[in-house]
């Protein structure tokens, strides 16, 4: 009645609509009729979190009451991507959004694309952590994520003159609506140090002890069919009680408050280099900001509903991410020893059955080693620990390995020379009681090479897990249209039972599949060549065979070795314009790390051959070449779903796992690959003959080291020879002579670890088989259709079954409603 009586009788409070408006009125305070598209967004979100809300509660009550053994996903990276899509799939929401979105005359596309995509990570490593939440949510496991809140994500990729231009990507600059601020769970984590900004840069003020507040931010993790919404904890700096009243009162108001800015600063930026952790003084301190955070929220939680600190390991798995969170082994080790006073056995038979450690690379810049002085500086009392540890570790190892001591030195935590380091592979596996790769060839190699001396101490704790990707999203909300076909022939138990895809082969051979299958392929790039032209101008014809390339540019992922491939086939036609060639539009997508000099150029190098061939008659309409700036989640699910072919071509051995492979292969597009990560699996799954694999094997690569002579290749293959004269000779770079130098001294060296030119020639003879196959739809359908069927294997339902089984012990816990 208050309401009516100052005019708020109209409104409507009930009814989807009733959600939707009632935010737009009451959170911005703006008309539904003179809303933007961004008051739409943040409105529709907010009545979606409506939804959600009580469930969300409701999870956390059930875990409460129940106290399982629950998990904790420790990871610096959530690659999420947008929210609201995704939220209204997996709650089953679609028919009523469609609804309404017809009744409003909404344009959903306009209004979904106001969603910044949350870019908390730098590619597959962080994306496998956003798939897992979905997983464990959907599967009802009592899990929690806990990450940092970069207030900038993975920097902003565009292009300018073909080369790589980073922006800031400020995501949270409007208000997120999915986020919720616990400001009375905040923790403080205790330092060394304090933080200042001074001349534009963070710097670390060694021997000043302070305390930063983490404060968390939750956000939700939906289960497919709404029934558990697990949560994603994301840590925020914050300064405690700062403020220098002597400055205040001397008029300084702004100085007042500059003493809370440099420690505010520590989470604000992602660091956006994946494979190298030099120079990085600043990410080991976010890094063990996140630690001490979720080990002291997680601890006090496990506090509420068990006296015993023994329990700690039956109540509790904590998952690392990768070494970025196994400063966990000392933190827990020190929150056992010098908080609940427990003697040091106990202490380490708790933190070695709770902590388990996953690698997610073998490359040896990328595994992080961080200076002993810098523990020093932020926590000495961690290093104490840390030295301990590995004094009963060594004394130990000499008992297993007596007069070996060049294996102890090897195993050492601390790796001795000019700056002492510790190694944080190794602390990781002496203090937990699991470590798994992440594909059978990289569990191996990590097992037999890598770190072979802890793995023959310690069997028992290595084993492997393969990655999957959830079909929630990269198959369900991705590809309509392939997703609708897929439920008209076998139901729609594959959702959350991936393994149900096996159904459709025999569907394979069915002609009337066959033609579904091509029309939805079909639908699916006209519509990805409508958003392309909408959004960016650009035109593509989804007539041409859609083969791409997408993901982090490094010279393993051999993004050159396609980029000769284009060159060749661009001369062939060059030389033979009547050639009968397939015509092919060839997507680049990935981001440079900012400081990687020669991936940077790769991108220009690749603009400009898109430039090169755009401008050349002679090829017109039967090459093209895209490079698609600003690679994220979203524009990955638009993509993925449209491509008829994959690119998997990273030097065997290099890649730990991939997982781009994977949501190709279920969306139908066929593999042109090496033998190397989960690729190999993947083609056990759907069987090798439907697979378009060259090039060495892993151990023709560690064979190679004493025969690889790229200038072999050079002399003895002239379309190879032809591909690199074109580089070499500007071709590419008319109007800058020389700039693509540095590749060409790349690819010849000899001691050019990934091996670029031994794999051109078979890959065009792999890409020439493939392209035979395309000219026949019904025998592309088929194998295609064999493909889905096998990619089963590659949900992340199936990688988190075997995570809960054999490494945690967690166990689902449906949520109950309170009547
Ligand atoms: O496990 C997820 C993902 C794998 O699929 C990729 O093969 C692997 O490169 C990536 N690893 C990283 C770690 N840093 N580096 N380099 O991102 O993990």
């Amino acid at each position: 009645d208050l309401l009516r009586q100052y005019g708020c009788g109209p409104i409507p409070f009930t009814g989807e609509d009733g959600l939707y408006e009632r935010h737009l009125i009451f959170d911005n305070v703006s008309a539904p009729q003179a809303a933007g598209c961004r008051e739409r967004f943040e409105a529709a979100s907010r009545s979606v979190r409506d939804v959600l809300s009580q469930r969300w509660v409701a999870t956390e009550a059930t875990y409460g009451l129940k106290n399982p053994k629950r998990v904790y996903y420790l990871s610096m990276e959530f690659l999420i991507g947008r929210s609201l899509s995704n939220n209204i799939t997996n709650l089953l929401l679609d028919p009523v959004v469609k609804q309404l979105v017809e009744k409003k005359k909404i344009d959903p596309i306009e209004f979904l694309e106001q969603e910044p995509d949350a870019g908390l990570g730098n590619g597959g490593l962080g994306r496998l952590a956003a798939c897992f939440l979905d997983s464990m949510a959907t599967m009802q496991l009592p899990a929690m994520g806990y990450g940092l809140r970069y207030e900038y994500g993975i920097f902003r990729q565009s292009i300018k003159d073909g080369w790589q231009v980073e922006q800031p990507d400020n995501w949270l600059r409007r208000p997120d609506p999915w986020e919720v601020e616990r400001f009375s769970e905040a923790v403080e984590v205790k330092l060394n140090a304090s933080f200042e900004l001074s001349g534009g840069s963070l710097r670390v003020i060694p021997g000043q002890p302070s305390s930063l507040l983490g404060i968390p931010f939750d956000r939700p993790i939906v289960g497919f069919g709404g029934k558990t919404i697990n949560t994603l904890r994301l840590w925020s700096t914050a300064v405690p009680n700062y403020f220098d009243f002597a400055k205040f009162s001397g008029g300084d108001f702004v100085a007042a408050l500059a003493g809370t800015l440099g420690g505010e600063s520590l989470t604000r930026v992602l660091y956006p280099d994946d494979s190298t952790s030099l120079g990085q003084g600043l990410r080991f301190m976010q890094e063990y900001f996140l630690v001490a955070c979720s080990l002291a929220d997680l601890v006090r939680r496990f506090r509420q509903s068990n006296a015993d600190w023994n329990n700690l390991p039956a109540k509790v798995a904590i998952q690392m991410n990768d070494t970025h969170p196994s400063l966990a082994v000392p933190e827990l080790m020190r929150i056992l020893l010098d908080e609940a006073q427990l003697e040091w056995d106990q202490a380490w038979d708790l933190t070695q059955r709770t902590l388990a450690y996953t690698n997610h690379t073998l490359l040896p810049e990328a595994l992080e080693k961080w200076p002993v002085a810098w523990f020093e500086i932020l926590r000495p009392r961690l290093l104490e620990i840390i030295y301990e540890i590995n004094r009963r570790f060594l004394d130990e190892a000499r008992k297993r390995f007596p007069g070996d001591e060049e294996r102890i030195v090897r195993m050492s935590l601390v790796e001795e020379g000019e700056a002492r380091k510790i190694r944080m592979a190794n602390m990781a596996i002496v203090g937990s009681h699991s470590t798994n790769g992440v594909a059978a060839i990289h569990s191996n190699l990590l097992r037999t090479i890598t770190v072979r001396d802890l793995a023959e101490m310690f069997p028992e704790r290595f084993n492997n897990k393969t990655n999957g990707v959830t079909p929630r999203r990269w198959l369900r909300l991705a590809n309509p249209a392939l997703s609708r076909i897929i439920t008209e022939a076998i139901g729609d138990g594959w959702i959350t039972d991936l393994g149900q895809l096996r159904k459709l082969q025999p569907l394979a051979e069915d002609r009337s599949f066959q033609e579904a299958f091509l029309r939805a392929k079909g639908e699916a790039k006209s519509a990805f060549a409508d958003w392309l032209k909408a959004t960016t101008g650009q035109e593509v014809d989804p007539e041409t065979l859609f083969d791409c390339q997408v993901k982090r540019i490094h010279e393993y992922r051999r993004q050159l070795l396609n980029v000769l491939r284009i060159i060749v086939l661009y001369h062939r036609l060059r030389d033979d314009p009547g050639l009968d060639l397939l015509p092919r539009t060839f997507f680049f997508a990935g981001k440079a790390a900012p400081a990687y000099r020669l991936a940077k150029l790769i991108i220009k190098l690749i603009n400009n051959l898109a430039g090169t061939i755009d401008g050349d008659p002679a090829v017109a309409g039967r090459l093209k070449v895209v490079f698609l700036p600003d690679y994220c989640v979203s524009l990955a699910e638009r993509l993925i779903s449209a491509s008829d072919v994959s690119n998997q071509i990273s030097t065997a051995g290099y890649e730990a796992s991939g997982t781009s492979n994977m949501k190709f292969m279920m969306n139908g597009a066929l593999t042109l690959g090496t033998r190397d990560g989960a690729t190999i699996e993947m083609a056990e799954e759907a069987g090798e003959e439907n697979f378009f694999f060259f090039g060495l094997t892993a151990d023709h690569v560690v064979g190679s080291r004493g025969w690889y002579d790229p200038w072999w290749h050079y002399e003895n293959e002239p379309e190879t020879r032809a591909a690199l004269d074109l580089i070499a000779s500007d071709a590419f770079s008319r109007y800058e002579p020389g700039v693509f130098m540095p590749i060409c001294e790349a690819l010849m060296k000899t001691g050019d670890f990934y091996r670029h030119l031994a794999d051109l020639a078979s890959y065009l003879e792999a890409d020439r088989r493939l392209c035979e196959l395309y000219r026949n739809p019904q025998g592309w359908a088929r194998m295609a259709i064999l493909n889905i069927a096998g990619s089963g294997k590659f949900s992340s339902d199936r990688t988190i079954a075997e995570y809960a089984a054999d490494i945690w012990g967690v166990k689902p816990c449906p949520v109950s409603i309170p009547k």
